[in-house]
Protein backbone atom coordinates (compact mmCIF):
# COMPACT_ATOMS: atom_id res chain seq x y z
CA UNK A 1 0.00 0.00 0.00
CA UNK A 2 2.84 2.35 0.88
CA UNK A 3 4.34 1.79 -2.54
CA UNK A 4 1.05 2.43 -4.25
CA UNK A 5 0.65 5.70 -2.43
CA UNK A 6 4.12 6.83 -3.37
CA UNK A 7 3.49 6.05 -7.02
CA UNK A 8 0.27 8.00 -6.91
CA UNK A 9 2.05 10.94 -5.34
CA UNK A 10 4.75 10.81 -8.00
CA UNK A 11 2.26 10.65 -10.85
CA UNK A 12 0.35 13.60 -9.50
CA UNK A 13 3.57 15.61 -9.24
CA UNK A 14 4.44 14.76 -12.81
CA UNK A 15 1.00 15.82 -13.93
CA UNK A 16 1.35 19.13 -12.14
CA UNK A 17 4.76 19.76 -13.62
CA UNK A 18 3.51 18.99 -17.11
CA UNK A 19 0.66 21.37 -16.45
CA UNK A 20 -2.09 19.03 -17.49
CA UNK A 21 -5.71 19.76 -16.90
CA UNK A 22 -8.45 17.30 -16.11
CA UNK A 23 -10.90 19.19 -18.27
CA UNK A 24 -13.03 16.57 -19.98
CA UNK A 25 -12.94 18.24 -23.37
CA UNK A 26 -9.22 17.69 -23.63
CA UNK A 27 -7.69 14.68 -25.33
CA UNK A 28 -5.67 12.18 -23.34
CA UNK A 29 -2.59 13.67 -21.79
CA UNK A 30 0.66 12.22 -22.87
CA UNK A 31 3.34 11.76 -20.31
CA UNK A 32 6.50 10.71 -22.09
CA UNK A 33 6.06 7.07 -23.01
CA UNK A 34 2.89 6.46 -21.10
CA UNK A 35 -0.57 7.74 -21.71
CA UNK A 36 -3.17 8.20 -19.03
CA UNK A 37 -6.82 8.21 -19.88
CA UNK A 38 -9.26 10.42 -18.08
CA UNK A 39 -10.58 7.69 -15.83
CA UNK A 40 -7.08 6.95 -14.64
CA UNK A 41 -6.41 10.61 -14.13
CA UNK A 42 -9.60 11.08 -12.23
CA UNK A 43 -8.72 8.18 -10.00
CA UNK A 44 -5.25 9.51 -9.36
CA UNK A 45 -6.21 13.10 -8.98
CA UNK A 46 -9.45 12.98 -7.07
CA UNK A 47 -7.53 13.31 -3.75
CA UNK A 48 -9.96 10.69 -2.48
CA UNK A 49 -7.82 7.64 -2.69
CA UNK A 50 -7.21 6.77 0.92
CA UNK A 51 -5.89 3.45 2.09
CA UNK A 52 -8.25 1.77 4.57
CA UNK A 53 -7.28 1.11 8.14
CA UNK A 54 -6.76 -2.44 9.32
CA UNK A 55 -9.42 -3.59 11.77
CA UNK A 56 -8.40 -3.54 15.41
CA UNK A 57 -8.31 -7.11 16.70
CA UNK A 58 -8.87 -5.77 20.21
CA UNK A 59 -6.07 -7.84 21.67
CA UNK A 60 -4.51 -5.00 23.68
CA UNK A 61 -6.17 -2.98 26.40
CA UNK A 62 -6.04 0.70 25.52
CA UNK A 63 -3.16 2.64 27.04
CA UNK A 64 -4.27 5.64 29.10
CA UNK A 65 -1.65 8.42 29.19
CA UNK A 66 -0.40 9.11 32.69
CA UNK A 67 -1.32 12.38 34.34
CA UNK A 68 1.75 14.57 34.82
CA UNK A 69 2.37 15.53 38.41
CA UNK A 70 3.48 19.03 39.31
CA UNK A 71 7.15 19.29 40.30
CA UNK A 72 6.45 21.08 43.56
CA UNK A 73 3.65 21.83 45.95
CA UNK A 74 4.14 25.59 46.02
CA UNK A 75 3.25 26.43 42.47
CA UNK A 76 2.21 24.54 39.42
CA UNK A 77 5.42 23.64 37.69
CA UNK A 78 5.70 20.95 35.10
CA UNK A 79 8.73 19.61 33.29
CA UNK A 80 8.16 18.39 29.75
CA UNK A 81 11.07 16.72 27.96
CA UNK A 82 11.07 15.82 24.28
CA UNK A 83 12.87 12.51 24.03
CA UNK A 84 13.80 9.72 21.68
CA UNK A 85 13.33 6.14 22.78
CA UNK A 86 12.19 2.64 21.99
CA UNK A 87 8.64 1.39 22.34
CA UNK A 88 7.24 -2.11 22.10
CA UNK A 89 4.27 -1.32 19.88
CA UNK A 90 4.36 -4.80 18.37
CA UNK A 91 4.91 -7.70 20.80
CA UNK A 92 8.56 -8.60 21.02
CA UNK A 93 9.83 -5.82 18.74
CA UNK A 94 11.10 -2.41 19.69
CA UNK A 95 10.28 0.50 17.43
CA UNK A 96 12.25 3.72 17.56
CA UNK A 97 9.88 6.46 18.65
CA UNK A 98 9.72 9.97 20.09
CA UNK A 99 7.80 11.00 23.16
CA UNK A 100 7.42 13.53 25.95
CA UNK A 101 8.71 12.31 29.33
CA UNK A 102 8.85 8.84 27.90
CA UNK A 103 9.47 6.99 24.69
CA UNK A 104 6.13 7.49 22.93
CA UNK A 105 3.46 10.21 22.96
CA UNK A 106 3.22 12.13 26.21
CA UNK A 107 1.51 12.53 29.55
CA UNK A 108 -1.70 14.47 30.13
CA UNK A 109 -1.33 17.91 31.69
CA UNK A 110 -4.30 19.00 33.75
CA UNK A 111 -4.84 22.69 34.45
CA UNK A 112 -7.58 24.46 36.36
CA UNK A 113 -8.91 27.74 35.08
CA UNK A 114 -7.24 30.48 37.12
CA UNK A 115 -4.00 28.53 37.61
CA UNK A 116 -0.70 30.17 36.90
CA UNK A 117 1.28 27.44 35.26
CA UNK A 118 5.02 27.20 34.66
CA UNK A 119 6.31 24.65 32.21
CA UNK A 120 9.98 23.87 31.88
CA UNK A 121 10.43 22.52 28.37
CA UNK A 122 13.61 20.61 27.58
CA UNK A 123 14.78 19.38 24.20
CA UNK A 124 16.56 16.07 24.71
CA UNK A 125 16.33 15.15 21.03
CA UNK A 126 19.30 15.36 18.71
CA UNK A 127 17.43 17.80 16.48
CA UNK A 128 15.63 21.14 16.94
CA UNK A 129 12.06 21.15 18.15
CA UNK A 130 9.46 23.47 19.64
CA UNK A 131 6.70 22.96 22.21
CA UNK A 132 3.37 24.19 20.84
CA UNK A 133 0.24 24.26 23.01
CA UNK A 134 -2.57 23.69 20.55
CA UNK A 135 -5.71 25.61 21.48
CA UNK A 136 -4.20 27.34 24.50
CA UNK A 137 -4.67 31.09 24.77
CA UNK A 138 -1.15 32.21 25.61
CA UNK A 139 1.18 35.03 24.58
CA UNK A 140 2.97 34.53 21.29
CA UNK A 141 6.32 33.97 22.98
CA UNK A 142 4.89 31.01 24.92
CA UNK A 143 3.04 29.49 21.97
CA UNK A 144 5.92 27.41 20.63
CA UNK A 145 5.60 28.31 16.96
CA UNK A 146 8.42 27.85 14.47
CA UNK A 147 10.31 30.94 15.75
CA UNK A 148 10.64 29.30 19.13
CA UNK A 149 13.05 26.48 18.39
CA UNK A 150 15.06 24.81 21.09
CA UNK A 151 18.34 23.33 19.94
CA UNK A 152 19.35 19.90 21.25
CA UNK A 153 20.00 20.23 24.97
CA UNK A 154 18.34 23.63 25.30
CA UNK A 155 15.52 24.41 27.66
CA UNK A 156 13.00 27.18 28.11
CA UNK A 157 10.55 28.02 30.87
CA UNK A 158 7.18 29.45 29.93
CA UNK A 159 4.61 30.84 32.33
CA UNK A 160 0.98 31.71 31.72
CA UNK A 161 -2.33 32.09 33.48
CA UNK A 162 -5.10 29.75 32.39
CA UNK A 163 -8.03 32.01 31.57
CA UNK A 164 -10.05 29.93 29.15
CA UNK A 165 -12.82 27.52 29.93
CA UNK A 166 -12.80 23.75 30.42
CA UNK A 167 -11.68 21.95 27.27
CA UNK A 168 -9.49 19.24 25.81
CA UNK A 169 -6.39 20.67 24.15
CA UNK A 170 -3.13 19.10 23.10
CA UNK A 171 0.53 19.83 22.56
CA UNK A 172 2.94 18.90 19.82
CA UNK A 173 6.10 20.21 18.11
CA UNK A 174 6.02 22.92 15.44
CA UNK A 175 9.52 23.35 13.95
CA UNK A 176 9.52 24.74 10.43
CA UNK A 177 9.48 21.94 7.87
CA UNK A 178 9.81 19.21 10.50
CA UNK A 179 6.46 19.19 12.30
CA UNK A 180 5.02 16.28 10.34
CA UNK A 181 7.95 13.96 10.95
CA UNK A 182 8.23 14.74 14.67
CA UNK A 183 4.52 14.26 15.29
CA UNK A 184 4.61 11.09 13.19
CA UNK A 185 7.41 9.73 15.36
CA UNK A 186 5.29 10.23 18.47
CA UNK A 187 5.45 13.76 19.81
CA UNK A 188 1.94 14.57 21.01
CA UNK A 189 0.34 14.97 24.41
CA UNK A 190 -2.93 16.03 25.99
CA UNK A 191 -4.02 19.04 28.01
CA UNK A 192 -7.21 19.01 30.05
CA UNK A 193 -8.53 22.29 31.37
CA UNK A 194 -11.14 22.07 34.13
CA UNK A 195 -13.20 24.85 35.66
CA UNK A 196 -16.05 25.33 38.14
CA UNK A 197 -18.58 24.59 35.42
CA UNK A 198 -16.97 21.35 34.23
CA UNK A 199 -16.79 20.15 37.83
CA UNK A 200 -20.42 20.95 38.58
CA UNK A 201 -22.07 19.42 35.53
CA UNK A 202 -21.93 15.87 36.83
CA UNK A 203 -20.33 14.57 33.65
CA UNK A 204 -18.25 11.40 33.74
CA UNK A 205 -14.84 12.55 35.00
CA UNK A 206 -13.09 9.50 36.40
CA UNK A 207 -9.94 9.64 34.28
CA UNK A 208 -9.23 6.37 32.52
CA UNK A 209 -12.48 4.79 33.85
CA UNK A 210 -15.36 6.73 32.36
CA UNK A 211 -13.48 9.76 31.04
CA UNK A 212 -11.25 8.41 28.32
CA UNK A 213 -8.91 10.27 25.98
CA UNK A 214 -8.62 8.75 22.51
CA UNK A 215 -5.76 10.01 20.34
CA UNK A 216 -6.24 8.61 16.82
CA UNK A 217 -3.11 8.30 14.71
CA UNK A 218 -2.61 6.22 11.59
CA UNK A 219 0.85 5.00 10.75
CA UNK A 220 2.75 2.83 8.28
CA UNK A 221 5.28 0.44 9.75
CA UNK A 222 8.03 -1.01 7.59
CA UNK A 223 8.85 -4.71 7.54
CA UNK A 224 11.11 -4.22 10.57
CA UNK A 225 8.14 -2.67 12.41
CA UNK A 226 9.71 0.76 12.36
CA UNK A 227 8.14 4.12 11.68
CA UNK A 228 10.03 5.08 8.58
CA UNK A 229 8.76 8.57 7.90
CA UNK A 230 10.83 9.19 4.78
CA UNK A 231 9.49 6.02 3.18
CA UNK A 232 5.89 6.67 4.23
CA UNK A 233 5.87 10.40 3.51
CA UNK A 234 3.32 11.79 1.10
CA UNK A 235 3.38 15.50 0.25
CA UNK A 236 -0.41 15.56 0.34
CA UNK A 237 -0.56 14.11 3.81
CA UNK A 238 1.03 10.98 5.17
CA UNK A 239 -1.45 8.28 5.99
CA UNK A 240 -1.06 4.69 7.05
CA UNK A 241 -2.97 1.43 7.26
CA UNK A 242 -2.24 0.88 10.95
CA UNK A 243 -4.21 2.74 13.58
CA UNK A 244 -2.77 3.48 16.97
CA UNK A 245 -5.01 4.88 19.68
CA UNK A 246 -3.01 6.47 22.50
CA UNK A 247 -0.11 4.59 20.92
CA UNK A 248 -1.83 1.22 21.36
CA UNK A 249 -1.94 -1.19 18.44
CA UNK A 250 -5.12 -3.28 18.12
CA UNK A 251 -6.70 -1.57 21.12
CA UNK A 252 -9.86 -2.43 23.01
CA UNK A 253 -11.53 -0.48 25.76
CA UNK A 254 -13.20 -2.14 28.74
CA UNK A 255 -16.05 -0.09 30.21
CA UNK A 256 -18.76 -0.51 32.78
CA UNK A 257 -22.46 -0.36 31.92
CA UNK A 258 -22.64 3.40 32.29
CA UNK A 259 -22.29 6.65 30.42
CA UNK A 260 -18.70 7.00 29.24
CA UNK A 261 -17.12 10.22 28.05
CA UNK A 262 -14.74 9.84 25.12
CA UNK A 263 -12.46 12.75 24.36
CA UNK A 264 -11.67 12.25 20.68
CA UNK A 265 -8.55 13.85 19.23
CA UNK A 266 -7.62 13.44 15.60
CA UNK A 267 -3.86 13.46 16.10
CA UNK A 268 -3.13 12.11 12.63
CA UNK A 269 -0.92 13.88 10.12
CA UNK A 270 -3.61 13.90 7.45
CA UNK A 271 -6.36 11.30 7.81
CA UNK A 272 -9.97 12.35 8.40
CA UNK A 273 -12.19 10.07 10.47
CA UNK A 274 -15.94 9.70 10.62
CA UNK A 275 -16.64 7.94 13.89
CA UNK A 276 -19.75 5.90 14.55
CA UNK A 277 -20.93 2.93 16.58
CA UNK A 278 -21.17 -0.35 14.69
CA UNK A 279 -24.66 -0.87 16.11
CA UNK A 280 -25.88 2.33 14.48
CA UNK A 281 -26.78 3.70 17.89
CA UNK A 282 -26.51 7.38 18.56
CA UNK A 283 -24.37 9.18 21.12
CA UNK A 284 -24.22 12.78 22.27
CA UNK A 285 -21.53 15.33 21.60
CA UNK A 286 -20.89 17.57 24.58
CA UNK A 287 -17.83 19.60 23.62
CA UNK A 288 -15.99 21.06 20.66
CA UNK A 289 -12.27 21.95 20.45
CA UNK A 290 -12.38 24.71 23.04
CA UNK A 291 -15.32 24.13 25.39
CA UNK A 292 -18.73 22.65 26.07
CA UNK A 293 -21.64 22.97 23.69
CA UNK A 294 -24.60 24.74 25.23
CA UNK A 295 -26.55 21.52 25.11
CA UNK A 296 -25.71 17.95 24.15
CA UNK A 297 -26.18 17.24 20.44
CA UNK A 298 -27.38 13.77 19.47
CA UNK A 299 -25.43 12.28 16.57
CA UNK A 300 -24.99 8.99 14.79
CA UNK A 301 -21.60 9.93 13.44
CA UNK A 302 -19.03 12.67 13.75
CA UNK A 303 -16.21 13.66 11.40
CA UNK A 304 -12.96 15.05 12.73
CA UNK A 305 -10.17 16.36 10.52
CA UNK A 306 -6.58 16.56 11.79
CA UNK A 307 -6.22 18.43 15.10
CA UNK A 308 -9.97 18.71 15.73
CA UNK A 309 -11.37 17.41 19.02
CA UNK A 310 -14.81 16.45 20.21
CA UNK A 311 -16.06 15.06 23.48
CA UNK A 312 -18.84 12.54 23.15
CA UNK A 313 -20.78 10.48 25.68
CA UNK A 314 -21.76 6.91 24.88
CA UNK A 315 -24.34 5.29 27.13
CA UNK A 316 -23.18 1.70 27.57
CA UNK A 317 -26.07 0.96 29.93
CA UNK A 318 -28.45 1.37 27.02
CA UNK A 319 -26.57 -0.42 24.26
CA UNK A 320 -27.33 -4.03 23.42
CA UNK A 321 -24.06 -5.71 24.22
CA UNK A 322 -24.82 -9.11 22.76
CA UNK A 323 -23.16 -8.06 19.53
CA UNK A 324 -19.55 -7.10 19.34
CA UNK A 325 -19.62 -3.42 20.09
CA UNK A 326 -17.09 -1.13 18.50
CA UNK A 327 -16.31 2.36 17.40
CA UNK A 328 -15.88 2.16 13.64
CA UNK A 329 -14.81 4.45 10.84
CA UNK A 330 -17.07 5.54 8.00
CA UNK A 331 -15.89 2.69 5.77
CA UNK A 332 -16.65 0.14 8.49
CA UNK A 333 -13.11 -0.49 9.69
CA UNK A 334 -13.05 -1.36 13.37
CA UNK A 335 -11.19 1.32 15.29
CA UNK A 336 -11.92 0.45 18.91
CA UNK A 337 -13.81 -2.64 20.11
CA UNK A 338 -15.55 -2.19 23.47
CA UNK A 339 -15.77 -4.85 26.14
CA UNK A 340 -18.66 -4.04 28.44
CA UNK A 341 -18.25 -5.50 31.92
CA UNK A 342 -21.21 -6.72 33.96
CA UNK A 343 -20.59 -3.98 36.48
CA UNK A 344 -23.11 -1.21 36.30
CA UNK A 345 -21.37 2.06 36.88
CA UNK A 346 -22.76 5.29 38.18
CA UNK A 347 -26.07 6.39 36.78
CA UNK A 348 -26.14 10.02 35.77
CA UNK A 349 -27.88 12.41 33.46
CA UNK A 350 -26.15 14.63 30.99
CA UNK A 351 -27.42 18.13 31.81
CA UNK A 352 -29.47 19.89 29.17
CA UNK A 353 -27.62 23.15 29.80
CA UNK A 354 -23.85 23.00 29.82
CA UNK A 355 -22.58 26.35 28.61
CA UNK A 356 -23.53 29.85 27.55
CA UNK A 357 -21.71 30.10 24.25
CA UNK A 358 -23.23 32.61 21.88
CA UNK A 359 -22.58 34.46 18.67
CA UNK A 360 -23.71 38.04 19.16
CA UNK A 361 -25.59 40.22 16.68
CA UNK A 362 -22.62 42.54 16.76
CA UNK A 363 -20.25 39.74 15.74
CA UNK A 364 -22.64 38.72 12.95
CA UNK A 365 -22.70 42.27 11.60
CA UNK A 366 -18.92 42.87 11.62
CA UNK A 367 -17.35 43.31 8.19
CA UNK A 368 -14.82 40.80 6.93
CA UNK A 369 -11.38 42.28 7.64
CA UNK A 370 -9.13 39.31 6.88
CA UNK A 371 -9.39 37.07 3.84
CA UNK A 372 -7.61 33.76 3.59
CA UNK A 373 -7.55 31.68 0.43
CA UNK A 374 -6.35 28.11 0.74
CA UNK A 375 -5.19 26.57 -2.49
CA UNK A 376 -3.26 23.70 -3.94
CA UNK A 377 -2.08 20.24 -3.15
CA UNK A 378 1.16 18.31 -2.63
CA UNK A 379 4.07 20.72 -2.33
CA UNK A 380 2.21 23.36 -4.36
CA UNK A 381 0.10 24.54 -1.42
CA UNK A 382 -0.34 28.23 -0.67
CA UNK A 383 -2.29 30.70 1.43
CA UNK A 384 -3.29 33.81 -0.50
CA UNK A 385 -0.93 32.68 -3.25
CA UNK A 386 2.08 32.63 -0.96
CA UNK A 387 4.14 30.11 0.88
CA UNK A 388 5.22 30.58 4.48
CA UNK A 389 8.01 33.07 5.04
CA UNK A 390 9.14 33.43 8.65
CA UNK A 391 10.26 36.99 7.86
CA UNK A 392 6.84 38.07 6.56
CA UNK A 393 3.90 39.14 8.72
CA UNK A 394 0.74 38.49 6.73
CA UNK A 395 -1.82 40.14 9.00
CA UNK A 396 -1.93 42.37 12.03
CA UNK A 397 -4.75 42.45 14.56
CA UNK A 398 -5.29 44.37 17.78
CA UNK A 399 -5.24 42.48 21.06
CA UNK A 400 -8.76 42.09 22.47
CA UNK A 401 -10.50 43.22 19.29
CA UNK A 402 -12.79 40.80 17.49
CA UNK A 403 -12.37 40.55 13.75
CA UNK A 404 -14.12 38.45 11.14
CA UNK A 405 -11.91 36.26 9.01
CA UNK A 406 -13.25 34.77 5.80
CA UNK A 407 -11.53 31.59 4.74
CA UNK A 408 -12.08 30.18 1.27
CA UNK A 409 -10.89 26.78 0.06
CA UNK A 410 -10.31 27.39 -3.64
CA UNK A 411 -10.77 24.18 -5.62
CA UNK A 412 -8.27 23.12 -8.24
CA UNK A 413 -9.02 21.51 -11.58
CA UNK A 414 -9.22 18.13 -9.88
CA UNK A 415 -11.80 19.31 -7.38
CA UNK A 416 -9.55 20.15 -4.47
CA UNK A 417 -9.42 18.67 -1.04
CA UNK A 418 -10.47 19.35 2.52
CA UNK A 419 -8.03 21.56 4.41
CA UNK A 420 -8.30 21.65 8.21
CA UNK A 421 -7.51 25.27 9.10
CA UNK A 422 -6.02 26.13 12.48
CA UNK A 423 -5.17 29.42 14.15
CA UNK A 424 -2.79 29.59 17.09
CA UNK A 425 -3.33 31.36 20.39
CA UNK A 426 -7.10 31.77 20.29
CA UNK A 427 -10.46 30.05 20.23
CA UNK A 428 -12.86 31.31 17.56
CA UNK A 429 -16.55 31.15 16.71
CA UNK A 430 -17.88 29.89 13.39
CA UNK A 431 -20.32 32.50 12.04
CA UNK A 432 -21.24 30.74 8.83
CA UNK A 433 -20.42 28.01 6.36
CA UNK A 434 -21.26 29.08 2.81
CA UNK A 435 -23.56 31.70 4.28
CA UNK A 436 -25.47 29.19 6.40
CA UNK A 437 -25.46 28.80 10.14
CA UNK A 438 -22.95 26.09 11.14
CA UNK A 439 -24.34 22.72 12.22
CA UNK A 440 -25.48 22.44 15.83
CA UNK A 441 -22.41 20.53 16.90
CA UNK A 442 -20.12 23.34 15.71
CA UNK A 443 -21.82 26.04 17.76
CA UNK A 444 -19.03 26.13 20.30
CA UNK A 445 -15.41 27.27 20.61
CA UNK A 446 -13.14 26.05 17.85
CA UNK A 447 -9.45 26.40 17.04
CA UNK A 448 -9.46 24.19 13.96
CA UNK A 449 -12.07 23.97 11.26
CA UNK A 450 -12.54 21.59 8.40
CA UNK A 451 -13.10 23.43 5.11
CA UNK A 452 -14.46 21.64 2.05
CA UNK A 453 -13.34 22.50 -1.50
CA UNK A 454 -15.15 25.63 -2.69
CA UNK A 455 -16.44 26.32 0.79
CA UNK A 456 -16.27 29.74 2.42
CA UNK A 457 -16.38 30.01 6.18
CA UNK A 458 -16.58 33.08 8.31
CA UNK A 459 -15.23 33.09 11.82
CA UNK A 460 -15.08 35.68 14.59
CA UNK A 461 -11.75 35.68 16.38
CA UNK A 462 -10.26 37.67 19.21
CA UNK A 463 -6.73 37.26 20.56
CA UNK A 464 -6.41 37.74 24.33
CA UNK A 465 -2.63 38.13 24.19
CA UNK A 466 0.04 39.74 22.04
CA UNK A 467 2.56 38.08 19.82
CA UNK A 468 3.08 36.49 16.46
CA UNK A 469 0.82 33.51 15.81
CA UNK A 470 0.67 30.99 12.99
CA UNK A 471 -2.40 30.14 10.96
CA UNK A 472 -2.11 27.10 8.75
CA UNK A 473 -3.46 23.92 7.27
CA UNK A 474 -3.25 21.11 9.82
CA UNK A 475 -2.46 18.47 7.25
CA UNK A 476 1.05 18.46 8.64
CA UNK A 477 2.77 17.95 5.28
CA UNK A 478 0.86 20.93 3.89
CA UNK A 479 2.00 22.98 6.87
CA UNK A 480 5.61 21.87 6.33
CA UNK A 481 5.24 22.64 2.61
CA UNK A 482 4.43 26.26 3.43
CA UNK A 483 0.63 26.39 3.77
CA UNK A 484 1.04 28.75 6.70
CA UNK A 485 0.92 32.45 7.46
CA UNK A 486 1.50 34.74 10.43
CA UNK A 487 -0.72 37.18 12.26
CA UNK A 488 0.91 39.72 14.56
CA UNK A 489 -1.26 40.73 17.47
CA UNK A 490 -0.31 44.15 18.89
CU1 LIG B 1 -4.14 21.38 3.52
Amino acid sequence: MGIKLKITALMVSVLIITGCSSNNSQPDVEMGQSTMNHDMMKEHMSHDEVVSLNNSTGENELNIPSMLESDNEEGIVYTVRAQKGKTEIFDGTESITYGYNGSFLGPMLRFDKGDTVKIRTINELDEETTFHWHGLEVAGDADGGPHDTLKPGEEKVIEFKVEQEASTLWFHPHPEGKTAEQVYNGLAGLIYIEDANSKSLGLPNDYGKNDIPLIFQDRTFDDKKQLNYDAARNDDGTIGDTLLINGTLNPKLTVNKEKVRLRLLNGSNARNYTFKLNTGDSFVQIATDGGFLNEPVTLKEITLTPSERAEIVVDFSQLKTSNDLALINEDGSILLPFEVSDESGESRNIPREMNSFSVTEEEMSLPVTKKVELFGMMDQVTINGKKFDPERIDFTQQQGVTEVWEIYNKPDEMGGMIHPFHIHGAQFKILSRNGQEPPENERGWKDSISIQPDETVKIAIQFKHKGVYMFHCHILEHEDNGMMGQVKVE
